[in-house]
């Protein structure tokens, strides 16, 4: 690769020294595998075996993963804008799906930093931010590769010329900014086609002189759960305790043949040592799963398909069965291999540590937000001993969480008591305990904190909530209070915290 500060003269004339040297070296390549609902118990390096994930398993023998992995969101839309800007989405009017996800279009996403950097930018499969903008295209986003679709659930064998299609899995897949012919004329599977669309990237730009940054958001293992017979048959060996558990290992097992795949072709080109691969998934396990009968799963380790393994909660909560992600980051020019790292990190850490390689520690010129993301470079290779984030914040509708250390603090409207809980997350990762009447003011302490940081946020699609608005002027949310009243009226509080729709 050629050395980019002989083609970059006037980047860098807006760079500092540490970035003229840190951009001397060749820049990293990077591929961001964000896949769809995939839970914790559903990879092997997580110690399951009623799973099959080879390559991903790969990538954790050969890089750093972590056991406190985190997603800045509990669905879809919300935990890709906070990925690909590495910022908490709720400060961009993000704080849901579809019309609550609307973002501040301002905020430059991390293709447009790098694309102004000098990397060639590509992204394949599933989009999910921007809906409803005047600018939601990815190709309006600093995107230079665009194949697709743009948001939701969608179809693996199917998809229309018609953005409004009656079916909402039938939506169109994009080449670019222009639709695709309907992928069922082809007989595609789409995990397939995301695959096959990420190798013709690679095949066109790994090994120019630009770095590339390629985004691979495969929607496995979303609904609809369907595979072809191939994938089944190679799972059929598995021991599972329901048999939908092997359809969807069977999607695993296609999607992570993809990753394998992309991997190879990385090494082909002669690329892969100077490539950082990123694997995440973009939020928990499902409660609504099963391929004949879908219904919603309510209890502990109660799960057909996608498994949330120990954790408590699902895909829609702030419980760790919602937000506890498997996470790796692969990069063994730089990085430990078979590193497990132990203190909590987010999603929004990719943006940070992939810009801090060339020397760039925010998103652009007049972004009207820094990081919250870290660069985790110098924890994974132990030049810093101290946590990366000391406090961590979600929200999404009216659920809520901080963590500050190792205790937690959640409120989730939809399961268990419809109280305002506290966790040692050392002690009790499961979330079993709830310490609240045992260590009431940390617990208070915690809410002032949330509700100071709540109070800050983006004014758009504010949901009403048991949260306080009006913190700035002094008003308080009491957990003792709030927790005594919806103890004494479940019902009250059941219905102050309203019912959810549709999660994507
Ligand atoms: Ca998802």
């Amino acid at each position: 690769m050629m050395n980019l500060t002989m083609k970059m003269p006037v980047a860098l004339a807006s760079m500092g020294l540490s970035a003229m040297l840190a951009t001397a070296a060749s820049p990293p390549n990077v591929v961001v595998f964000y896949v769809d609902d995939m839970g914790w118990g559903d990879v092997g390096y997580h110690g399951f075996d009623d799973i099959k994930t080879p390559s991903i398993d790969s990538l954790a023998a050969g890089g750093v993963h972590f056991t406190q992995g985190y997603t800045s969101a509990s669905v879809c839309g919300p935990s890709r804008s906070g990925l690909l800007t590495g910022v908490y989405q709720q400060k961009l009017g993000v704080y849901g799906n579809g019309a609550a996800g609307v973002m501040n279009a301002e905020q430059p996403l991390i293709f447009k930093t790098l694309k102004e950097h000098g990397y060639t930018t590509g992204a394949v499969g599933k989009w999910g931010i921007h809906v409803g903008s005047e600018t939601p295209m990815p190709t309006d986003n600093g995107v230079d590769f665009f194949y697709g679709f743009l948001g939701g659930g969608h179809d693996y064998y199917h998809s229309s010329l018609d953005a409004n299609h009656a079916k909402p899995g039938w939506r169109p897949i994009y080449r670019n900014a222009e639709m695709e012919p309907p992928i069922q004329e082809k007989n595609g599977y789409l995990t397939e086609l995301f695959t096959e669309e990420s190798l013709g990237f690679l095949d066109r730009h790994a090994g120019d002189e630009k770095p590339f940054f390629l985004y691979v958001a495969y929607n496995a293992v979303h609904s609809p759960w369907t595979v072809p017979q191939p994938y089944l048959d190679r799972v059929d060996d598995l021991e599972v305790h329901h048999p939908d558990r092997k359809v969807l290992a069977g999607m695993a097992l296609c999607m992570d043949d993809g990753v394998g795949q992309i991997v190879d072709k990385l090494k082909e080109k002669n690329v892969y040592d100077n490539t950082i691969i990123f694997f995440m998934s973009d939020n928990g396990t499902p409660a609504g799963q099963g391929v004949k009968k879908p219904y919603t799963r309510t209890e502990r380790n109660d799960t057909v398909m996608s498994s949330p393994g120990p954790f408590n909660g699902y895909k829609g909560d702030t419980y760790e069965g919602g937000i506890r992600i498997p996470y790796i980051i692969h990069f063994p020019k730089e990085l430990p291999q078979g590193k497990v790292y132990e203190y909590p990190v987010i999603n929004l850490d990719m943006a940070a540590t992939v810009t801090a390689r060339i020397g760039v520690d925010s998103p652009g010129e007049g972004a009207p937000f820094g990081y919250d993301g870290k660069d985790l470079f110098p924890y994974l290779k132990g030049e810093k001993t101290e946590r990366p984030h000391e406090v961590l914040y979600w929200r999404r509708g009216n659920d809520y969480a901080i963590r500050v250390g190792d205790m937690k603090l959640a409120f989730n409207d939809q399961r268990g008591p419809q109280t305002i809980r506290l966790f040692d997350m050392v002690k009790d990762k499961e979330e079993r305990i709830d310490l609240d009447l045992k260590m009431p003011e940390l617990a208070q302490s915690l809410q002032d904190r949330f509700d100071a940081w709540d109070s800050e946020l983006a004014p758009a699609n504010r949901p009403q909530a048991n949260r306080n608005f009006d913190y700035a002027k002094g008003q308080r949310t009491d957990v003792k209070a709030f927790n005594a009243a919806a103890l004494a009226n479940p019902k009250k509080a059941e219905k102050k915290g309203g019912k959810r729709k549709s999660k994507k």
